[in-house]
């Protein structure tokens, strides 16, 4: 790239309309009785029409103003660019949220270079995530900080610098796989005595951003795929926040973000499993 800043912005604006867009989409067109269209990893793990339609939203979009980089989304959406740049899109992040009509749902959108063939290393440049019922867009990109904006105006990000575990507000998810989750409670409950108190929003994007925002004074989860948390670890990052992704086991990945010190903290505690 010639110049990576001005194009890493130019990035993050059609990462900020194409998030826009299919946020729009996913209020302004929602059927009355959305059901679940199919499932995946499980029986909880759902999917909708609207998941559907957002993601071709962004795919369509994308083809016809970066044709020539790479494609992979939550729902399918897999090609392989020419450019160097691969965009990471989830068209609904908390998904059972939307299906529920609970106000934490939102689409994220990420640019990354890297090897796509290996999209659990694909490094974010420039990324937005819209929560369409808060009208927050959270976006950024590298060297650039992380901002959010709600309609027309906008802030600069900065993530939590707290430094006692005892005092963190601290976030975390779950998977959709029944032992999964029982492993994962039992490694909180070790945890929720240490903490000031936990929050599980049900949104990896949004809680990453929440970690941005210093909503959040650090989070982990295991489990993650690459498009619930490319545009949020970008944004944490910016922000001045650590986002550490290790093994938590062979094969399944944590990812723990917040500030230096809880990061440090935190991870050999989660990832000793
Ligand atoms: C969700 C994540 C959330 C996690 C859920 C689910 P989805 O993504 O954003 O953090 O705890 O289990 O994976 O499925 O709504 O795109």
């Amino acid at each position: 790239m010639a110049d990576d800043l001005t194009d890493f912005a130019t990035l993050e604006t059609i990462a900020r309309d194409l998030a826009l867009a299919a946020g729009r989409l996913i209020v302004d067109e929602r059927p009355v009785g959305l059901g679940v269209a199919a499932t995946k990893s499980s029986a909880t793990d759902v999917v909708t029409e609207m998941d559907r339609r957002s993601e071709q939203l962004l795919q369509d979009e994308l083809t016809r103003r970066r044709p020539d980089d790479g494609l992979l989304g939550e729902e399918g959406a897999s090609t392989v660019g020419t450019s160097g740049i691969t965009w990471v899109v989830d068209p609904i992040d908390g998904t059972v949220n939307y299906l529920y009509q609970l106000p934490a749902y939102a689409v994220s959108v990420a640019a990354c270079t890297g090897d796509p063939s290996q999209p659990e290393l694909l490094e974010p440049v420039a990324g937005a995530v819209y929560n369409p019922i808060t009208g927050e867009l959270f976006h950024g990109h590298r060297g650039g900080g992380a901002h959010l904006s709600i309609r027309e105006v906008t802030q600069s990000l900065r993530a939590s610098q707290e430094g006692d575990l005892s005092l963190a507000l601290l976030g975390t998810g779950f998977g959709y796989e029944a032992q999964i989750r029982r492993r994962q409670g039992a490694l909180l409950a070790e945890l929720i005595g240490d903490v000031r108190d936990v929050r599980r929003g049900g949104s990896a994007a949004l809680d990453l951003c929440s970690v941005a925002a210093g909503r959040l004074d650090v989070y982990y989860e295991s489990g993650l795929n690459p498009w619930d948390r490319a545009a949020g670890q970008l944004l944490v990052q910016e922000a001045g926040g650590v986002v550490r992704i290790e093994d938590e086991q062979p094969g399944r990945l944590m990812v723990i973000a917040g500030s230096p010190a809880l990061v440090d903290e935190l991870a050999p505690r989660v990832t000793t499993r």
